[in-house]
């Protein structure tokens, strides 16, 4: 670990997403392309290599946050990548240039995106929703600002129950919302039109993984033949399962599953927190991106186009 001086907002940054203060994989790529420009902006570094020596550190206490969205890789291989000068004064406009272009290109995603989701959404249909995403609030949003009327099933997603906050949005929007816990998804899923849930990581095989208890809602839309759709922009795409790696799946504090003094009324027992599972590619009808819908069998392609075989970690030490 390099002793390089990191910016206190890249710091304060790199606790708010490890604490899920910050979360969803677009808006942690967004906080950590701003907290590189800031590092880049603020560097009071004398020479070309304690300039980038600084980025390389600020990258990778970003990236030791939180291991699965590999959007948060994405962004920092985007930004370092684009890193270049002989001087100081290079290396920053560079970097800062970079940064800010990430970032936008992540806000025209979403709505790019949300424009091909609303497509498959008709008057009177019923959404059901796992978790929170931003991605899938645009597809519903751009569906709802075409006039189309929508109503939609949020399950409450435990432990963390992000659904709150996916009805809450929805309800703002003026969208009626029946909120259920995650065991009662089957039960409602006959009077669902799609099931839309988001990505933290797309495989080259187009396999999703996202929150828990995506797969289990998947297989069960499935059997109802409810069509499962998943919302994610091209940020989500793990060019790392090109070359055979597997996504890293993050484990949580068991304290968001149970509290101190119910584990110990029960005794001693072991408890596991996964914080997100892996939907084969045979349960999901369709990807939706900026650049269109793909089945899931044909992401690869989308895949390669977009980052060839790039696999590089220029946040590690040289
Ligand atoms: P957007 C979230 O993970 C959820 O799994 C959600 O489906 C996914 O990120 C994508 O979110 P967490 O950070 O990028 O809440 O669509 O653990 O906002």
């Amino acid at each position: 670990m390099t002793t390089a001086e990191i910016h206190p907002e890249v710091e304060a940054t790199a606790e708010a997403i490890a604490s899920m203060e910050i979360r969803g994989a677009a808006t942690i790529a967004s906080a950590a392309a701003d907290a590189l420009r800031r590092q880049a902006s603020q560097s009071e570094a004398t020479t070309a290599e304690e300039f980038q020596t600084q980025l390389r550190a600020a990258a990778q206490r970003l990236h030791e946050t939180r291991p699965t969205a590999v959007s948060l890789p994405n962004c920092l291989r985007y930004v370092l990548g684009r890193m270049e000068g002989e001087t100081v004064e290079a290396l920053r406009t560079s970097t800062i240039a970079a940064a800010r272009e990430f970032s936008t290109r992540v806000q025209t995603a979403q709505d790019d995106l949300g424009a091909v989701g609303a497509n498959r959404l008709r008057d009177g249909d019923t959404v059901m929703t796992h978790c929170h995403s931003t991605d899938v609030l645009s597809c519903i949003k751009a569906a709802h600002e075409r006039g189309i009327e929508l109503s939609a099933i949020v399950k409450e997603t435990r432990p963390r129950k992000q659904g709150h906050i996916t009805a809450a949005e929805l309800r703002d929007l003026g969208i009626p919302v029946t909120l259920i816990i995650d065991g009662a998804a089957g039960r409602y899923l006959d009077e669902v039109d799609h099931v839309f849930v988001g990505a933290d990581s797309i495989a080259a095989d187009g396999a999703v993984i996202n929150k828990i208890g995506t797969r289990s809602l998947a297989v069960t839309a499935r059997e109802r033949d409810t069509p499962i759709v998943v919302a994610a922009q091209t940020v989500k795409l793990d060019p790392a399962t090109l070359s055979g790696h597997t996504v890293e799946i993050e484990y949580r504090d068991e304290s968001e599953v149970i509290s101190e003094a119910e584990r110990e009324e029960i005794g001693e027992i072991t408890v596991r927190n996964p914080a997100f599972d892996v939907t084969p590619p045979r349960y999901v009808d369709a990807i939706v991106t900026e650049r269109g819908q793909f089945p899931p069998e044909s992401i690869v392609t989308l895949m390669r186009e977009l980052f060839g075989e790039q696999t590089a970690t220029p946040w590690e030490e040289e």
